[in-house]
């Protein structure tokens, strides 16, 4: 059955470059290949650099074998919240690489848009030159733009905002959390086994309160890893947050009402039935899809995976292409 893959990530060689000029985190040290993203959070690029920058090729032959027709590929390392003076061409050369590589295979991979979102006036404009320009269909934004800067803050509406006018979506991807209470543990702890999902679930929470998405009914975000643990807590968010109803709260209904509606949940990096179990049953089957999350997991386990889950043909074409047909992606 063909699929469609909302979450393959690449590196460009401007974006490598950029981090590796860098003295402040992040920074990528040449001698050791690694990324320091804080005193103790790095992680070596000898495993996934490879696949990350030399990617068409070998990414193609992948997907033609596991019949993945198409994939939306995004930028992993997060050079959108540098400094403007560094994000501003880095974001442009980044999707610019990625232009050709859409056009090198037509219809096999759609763009994903990296914005350097500490200048909103500059992102807007860089996102509409990637959606009318270069066709891109999704904006990859990251879970924290720096130390106490948030995605829901109002100065980043306008971008959300230009998102949902331009009829495209955005993915809420992780980054590194600041949170020193994850990051004395290294790099697995503070990033892909634990902080990523804290604190993109926490970032999510916070856009559904800040009231942006009553503001912005249009706008389409999806998360990865089954929704970052957040169909598990689904009646506790709605109970708790109605119950203790506090000013602060701009969301004119229960966090769940978003689900859905808004916020629509791939299968990254949680290859766990239970967890499939789960976020079907909280939030419903016509709202997960699929994300690979290649190279930073294999595409065969992926698929392999989600073969191997009990479901009904019908529920089954929903998570590998159907669904996908709402933001506008069709075989
Ligand atoms: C991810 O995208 O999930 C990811 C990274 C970097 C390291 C590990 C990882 O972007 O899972
Ligand atoms: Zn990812």
């Amino acid at each position: 059955m063909k699929k469609i893959d909302f979450e393959s990530h690449f590196y460009n060689i401007e974006s490598v470059q950029t981090l590796k000029a860098r003295t402040d985190y992040p920074y990528w040290t040449e001698e050791d290949n690694t990324i320091h993203w804080l005193p103790k959070v790095y992680m070596s690029q000898d495993k996934f650099a490879p696949n990350l920058l030399d990617f068409a090729e070998r990414r193609i032959k992948i997907m033609d074998k596991l019949e993945i027709e198409k994939a939306i590929i995004s930028l992993a390392p997060g050079i959108d919240y540098l400094p403007p003076e560094e994000s501003i061409p880095a974001c442009k050369a980044a999707n610019d690489a990625l232009y050709k590589v859409t056009q090198q295979f037509p219809g096999r991979f759609l763009g994903s848009a990296i914005l350097p979102i500490l200048d909103v006036e500059a992102s807007v404009a860089e996102l509409e030159r990637c959606v009318k320009e270069l066709g891109f269909v999704m904006w990859q934004t990251h879970s924290t733009y720096g130390e106490g800067i948030e995605p829901d803050d109002k100065q980043f509406w306008p971008v959300w905002r230009k998102v949902a006018e331009l009829g495209i979506f955005a993915y809420l991807h992780p980054v590194t959390s600041r949170q020193p209470k994850f990051n004395d543990y290294g790099y697995a702890m503070a990033c892909p086994g634990l902080g990523f999902t804290i604190d993109t679930q926490a970032s999510i929470v916070r856009i559904i309160l800040s009231g942006m998405l009553d503001e912005i009914p249009d706008l389409k975000i999806l998360l990865g890893h089954f929704g970052e643990a957040l169909p598990f807590l689904m009646e506790r968010m709605d109970n708790r947050m109605s119950m203790l109803d506090m000013p602060e709260q701009k969301n004119q209904h229960k966090p769940s009402y978003y689900f859905g509606r808004n916020i629509m949940v791939t299968t990254s990096g949680n290859a766990y039935a239970p967890a499939y179990e789960c976020t079907k049953a909280a939030i419903g089957v016509d709202n997960i899809l699929v994300g690979t999350d290649y190279p930073f997991e294999t595409m065969e386990s992926c698929i392999e995976f989600l073969d191997g889950l009990s479901m009904t043909t019908e529920e089954r074409e929903k998570i590998y292409y159907k669904n996908a047909a709402r933001l506008g992606i069709t075989l």
